[in-house]
Formats: structure tokens, C-alpha cells, sequence
């Protein structure tokens, strides 16, 4: 399977990397879109949102709980946004499930 962010989390593609565990990775989004702009993903290939279920949710709980962790590391102390794109029409242009943390500028809502 071709799948830039499982070539990323598994180390053929280097990156600058925020936090990393054994389930997940924290790096820096390539089109920054704020002045911080990470993306956070589960090392497992899951393509999209639509593909979470009872068996997978975990890594995704696990995401969660590190967020707080990766955005004090990140100085992010006045908030933050958290996006997931899936499928085409919502923006989705990656095949691998993953999370845009973003802050240091306002966001409006709702989003476009
Ligand atoms: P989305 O549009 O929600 O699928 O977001 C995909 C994001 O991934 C987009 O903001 C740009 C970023 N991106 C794409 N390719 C790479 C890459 O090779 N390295 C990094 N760091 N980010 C990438």
C-alpha cells in the first residue's frame, strides 16, 4: 500500500516530529494553515473516519489523551483546534485517519 503518513510514522520518510509513541506520531503539517499546525495520526493504517469501530477506537482515545500533553509541549495555552477531515468533500486528502491540531490565531465558526 502507498501511504505517505505510514511511510512517515514508520521512519522512510523523515519529518519533524512533535511526540511519538509506540500506537502514534505528532508532526508538523507540510501547508501549515496556523502558526502551529500539527498533525497527529495512528501509526495503524486506517483510511478514514468512516473506518473506526469498537475494535479500533482505542488509538483514537489514545490520541486524545496525549492532545493536552502535545499542545502544552507546543506552549499552546489559549486554545486550540482540533479538525478531521474525512472524505473528499470535507477536505480530506490524505488516506490516513489524522487529526489537525492548529492554534495561535483565531478561528472563525463556523468553519467554511
Ligand atoms: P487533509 O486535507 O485533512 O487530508 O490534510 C492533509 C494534510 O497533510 C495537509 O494539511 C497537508 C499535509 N501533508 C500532506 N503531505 C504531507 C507530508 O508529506 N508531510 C507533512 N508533514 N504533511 C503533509
Amino acid at each position: 500500500m502507498d501511504c505517505i503518513f505510514c511511510a512517515i510514522a514508520n521512519g522512510e520518510i523523515p519529518t519533524n516530529k512533535v511526540y511519538e509513541d509506540d500506537k502514534i506520531l505528532a508532526f508538523y503539517d507540510l501547508e501549515p494553515q496556523a502558526p502551529v499546525h500539527i498533525l497527529i495520526i495512528p501509526k495503524e493504517h486506517i483510511k478514514w473516519a468512516y473506518d473506526v469501530n469498537e475494535e479500533n477506537s482505542q488509538v483514537i482515545a489514545h490520541i486524545f489523551a496525549k492532545i493536552p500533553e502535545i499542545a502544552k509541549k507546543l506552549g499552546i495555552e489559549d486554545g486550540f483546534r482540533i479538525v478531521n477531515n474525512c472524505g473528499a468533500l470535507a477536505g480530506q486528502s490524505v488516506q490516513h485517519l489524522h487529526f489537525h491540531l492548529m492554534a495561535g490565531r483565531a478561528f472563525t465558526w463556523p468553519a467554511g
